[in-house]
């Protein structure tokens, strides 16, 4: 055995799969997953002392790369003065200044510790501040795993969602509905119903959690207005999209105003840190102004908040970002040309620093569509690309992300690996 093998026996004796987030545990690309010890620019380095070019880039947070100087520089000079008081410190507010800078419809915010609990917290805002009951989220989307969001599509009623895991509630599930991404029919006749009692809708404005799959150009304005028909709150979930799909996230490149956002990933750089935010008059709904409670022992807590402001203060230089958009434009081209070349059914899908590749004839533009992908021959391309030294990320139904640290050494191992995937797949 290797020293990852060993290292997940042993983890496997206490952590439950031996992870801890399902997806880590490579089931559906088959294999033991690699255990990494370093981080550096756009590499990371396993315990067998492999290198690896890394497109998970932690499932995002990583934009600047690993172990960025500046980043770490910050974070420390912030640790040297203690990690986390349990009250206000001015990081907060130069963290959020920082964000309201490039997602300017965030007019108050809240920091919390993950995406979920951002979602989690809109969601109850949502309700609070509407006093409805419904919500709707579109299949393939994730919002991470509150109860009212871990719902599937309802077999029967257009409008009641059922649990999508053990352990959630029908009795609160059924206040969820779950619709087709990008199927305006659906959601028109979803508020025709019962749009007067929808609190909110939750949207990933690029979905990035079925593959990668963007909105059709009809869809998020749709939403926008039925929600200002029916008097429902919109809310974008930009955990993965925002910092992602452009510096002011989807909401930007789509010209459409939410009224909550949900940010995570990059804006702790790397830290547990997320937020959520919108309007003022339905922000300050929330406690300690209104009546809405949610609260967090580490919310804002410094370190987080250095790692974050260290991080977005280099994303002012659009350079940065572009630096990542270059590199994923060039990985869409080559593999787009390797697959005409070698003749196989399949398309990138991809948005800003965002990309998968789905092994189906496109376009794909929901679940059902994505579902199609030959997810077979995807888990066989992933082992190959694996031990080419490619760490992409361990689903058909993820999305790949890209540094300003990916260079052109980067892109050639990315496409040597990717014409042996395809042969081998
Ligand atoms: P976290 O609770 O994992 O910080 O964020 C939940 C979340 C919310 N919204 C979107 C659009 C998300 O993509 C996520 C989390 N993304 C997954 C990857 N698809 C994180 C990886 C994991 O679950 O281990």
């Amino acid at each position: 055995m290797d020293q990852s093998q060993t290292l997940f026996q042993a983890a496997k004796a206490i952590l439950v799969g031996g992870v801890n987030s399902p997806v880590r545990a490579f089931k559906s690309v088959g294999g033991d997953p690699v255990f990494f010890k370093r981080g550096y620019g756009p590499i990371l380095l396993s315990e067998d002392n492999k290198e690896y070019v890394d497109y998970v880039l932690s499932w995002g947070p990583m934009i600047l790369g690993h172990a960025d100087a500046e980043v770490l520089q910050k974070t420390w000079a912030v640790m040297q003065n203690g990690t986390s008081f349990g009250a206000p410190t001015a990081l907060e507010t130069e963290l959020a200044e920082l964000v309201q800078s490039f997602v300017p419809s965030m007019e108050r915010i809240r920091f919390v510790n993950s995406g979920t609990e951002a979602c989690m917290s809109a969601i109850r805002l949502a309700r609070g501040a509407t006093g409805r009951k419904r919500i709707v989220k579109f299949d393939g989307c994730y919002h991470g795993h509150a109860d009212s969001l871990l719902v599937a599509a309802g077999s029967g009623a257009l409008t009641h969602g059922e649990p999508d895991s053990a352990g959630v509630l029908p009795e609160l599930a059924q206040f969820t509905g779950v619709l087709p991404y990008n199927d305006i029919p659906a959601i028109t006749a979803y508020f025709d119903a019962v749009g007067h009692e929808v609190a909110a809708v939750i949207v990933e404005p690029v979905c990035g959690n079925m593959g990668v799959v963007l909105p059709d150009p009809d869809f998020l304005p749709t939403l926008r207005s039925l929600c200002d028909q029916y008097g429902a709150l919109l809310i974008f979930d930009e955990v993965m999209t925002g910092f992602r799909v452009g510096l002011g996230g989807a909401q930007s490149l789509y010209s459409i105003v939410p009224d909550l956002t949900c940010l995570g990933k990059v804006i702790g750089g790397g830290l547990p840190c997320a937020a959520y935010g919108g309007k003022a008059d339905i922000m300050t709904q929330l406690s300690p102004m209104g009546p809405v409670y949610q609260a967090g022992t580490l919310s804002g807590n410094p370190v987080a908040m250095a790692s974050g402001i260290a991080t977005l203060t280099r994303l002012k230089d659009p350079a940065v970002f572009q630096a990542a958009v270059t590199h994923t434009d060039q990985i869409v081209l080559g593999i787009t040309e390797l697959l005409a070349q070698q003749r196989v059914a399949g398309t990138v899908a991809h948005c800003g620093t965002m990309w998968n590749v789905f092994f189906t004839e496109g376009p794909v533009q929901n679940l059902q569509d994505a579902k199609r992908s030959d997810t077979q021959r995807f888990a066989r391309y992933y082992r190959t690309m694996l031990a080419e030294g490619v760490y992409l990320a361990p689903s058909q139904f993820e999305s790949n992300f890209v540094s300003c640290r990916h260079g052109v050494v980067e892109l050639e191992k990315l496409m040597h690996a990717f014409k042996l995937g395809l042969k081998a797949s």
